[in-house]
């Protein structure tokens, strides 16, 4: 048994500047765990509510009168218990009175806190059935931001290496090359214009689409010979984001969802996509069905605003084979149970799982732990910049505790 003796929330900064909270659950025995929760900005249609109508403040004072008494002397050791806990003091279907981020915050504080005083790393305490943690994800990295996440940036909201070697040094070892490659390119091209780095530490450029592919597939190409490692091309395109009356308005063409799927497909062959991330708007099944059909054999076509890690959305992509593969956010959905049921179903349904950072992250490290316990694909966590580096840093160790 491990009690919860009480639950602090307090305010702190995510890596955008913005307001968010982190959680600490201290149980009977004195063991504690601590996290924080992370914020998007291109956020899906159909994820819970960060936080309450009045924001930060309001999701905190919240959880002092409601949600941390509700959670005194649950047994940690039960997640399932702590996160119906934390939905009974909600009361609504999308955390609109806790807030996505506490809860949250609190689910994964919760078991830190058991892990911490079983003396066994989080991973293992989350594991699913089947899931020895013993295979690592690949590094899902992105170099160059657009979209929301770059002012001036191309409309693909991010250029990603996809860095797939057998383990986690050959894999960080290559995102943080293309990360360079791509810099240095772009100085090369245009030695005068300053450069900066994006929300999730990406590079961002006044370039396009296009020639923003060219650069990254060029880097991937030069350090899969340099280092003689897998490290492919992809994007999230978070489509959602440019489309507009039945239209995908990119700055240099306007595409229907037939242009896209002809578009997108294209670039997968010219450039050897292996990760293709909301190539549609987050409602069109049918344009992911049909991309999915025309390159699912090659390349990773995975959901995020289209599913929202959400069970019911993930069953209506399986009935029509909207992809292959789907991206797992904790904050999505609010807490660890809610994650797993998704994660649970994709599994049997074979459909790769990708867990997420969001852009405004925290500079912590418990995702990568969320990635080995559901036996991800990948581990989306950028590259560069203190809270994506902390999820890199991380799976270093994971990968170094396993091959002692
Ligand atoms: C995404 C995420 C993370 P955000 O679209 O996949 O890369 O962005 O956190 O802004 O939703
Ligand atoms: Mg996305």
């Amino acid at each position: 048994m491990s009690r919860i003796r009480s639950a602090a929330i307090d305010a702190i900064y995510d890596s955008r500047g913005s307001p968010t909270v982190e959680v600490t659950v201290e149980l009977a025995t004195g063991a504690s765990g601590r996290a924080g929760a992370p914020s998007g900005a291109s956020t899906g249609a159909h994820e819970v509510q960060p936080f309450p109508p009045g924001g930060v403040s309001a999701g905190i004072a919240t959880f002092r009168s409601r949600v941390a008494p509700a959670l005194v002397g649950v047994d940690a050791a039960d997640q399932a218990s702590v996160d119906a806990a934390l939905h009974a003091a909600d009361g609504t279907s999308d955390f609109s009175r806790v807030g996505g981020n506490p809860a949250t915050a609190a689910s994964v504080a919760s078991a830190l806190a058991h892990a911490r005083e079983a003396g066994r790393p989080l991973w293992s305490v989350l594991a699913r059935p089947g899931v020895e943690g013993t295979k690592f994800p690949a590094i899902v990295g992105n170099c160059l931001n657009g979209g929301r996440h770059a002012i001036g940036g191309p409309d693909i909201q991010e250029f990603i290496a996809f860095a797939d070697a057998p383990s986690p040094e050959e894999s960080v070892r290559a995102a943080i090359a293309v990360h360079r490659h791509v810099g240095e390119e772009l100085h090369r091209r245009y030695p005068t214009r300053a450069l900066g780095r994006g929300d999730e530490g990406g590079w961002v450029a006044a370039i396009g689409n296009v020639e923003a592919l060219e650069i990254l597939a060029a880097a991937c190409a030069a350090v899969r010979d340099e280092l003689r490692t897998p490290v492919h091309p992809g994007i999230d395109l978070a489509a959602s984001e440019f489309f507009a009356d039945g239209k995908y308005r990119y700055r240099e063409q306007t595409l229907d969802t037939e242009g896209q799927v002809g578009f997108v497909a294209g670039l997968v062959d010219r450039f050897g996509l292996r990760y293709v991330e909301d190539p549609f708007d987050e409602e069109a099944f049918d344009g992911f069905a049909r991309l999915t059909r025309a390159v699912g054999d090659r390349a990773l076509i995975i959901g995020d605003d289209l599913y929202t890690t959400e069970v019911a959305r993930l069953e209506r992509g399986l009935a029509v084979g909207a992809t292959n593969s789907i991206l797992i956010k904790v904050n999505q959905v609010g807490t660890l149970t809610d994650t797993f049921r998704t994660v649970d179903r994709a599994r049997a349904a074979e459909q790769a799982t990708i867990a997420s950072h969001r852009s405004g992250e925290v500079p912590e490290g418990w995702l990568t732990h969320v990635a080995v316990a559901i036996g991800a694909r990948g581990l989306k966590c950028g590259v560069l910049g203190g809270e994506r580096v902390a999820k890199l840093n991380e799976l270093l160790r994971l990968g170094r505790a396993t091959s002692r």
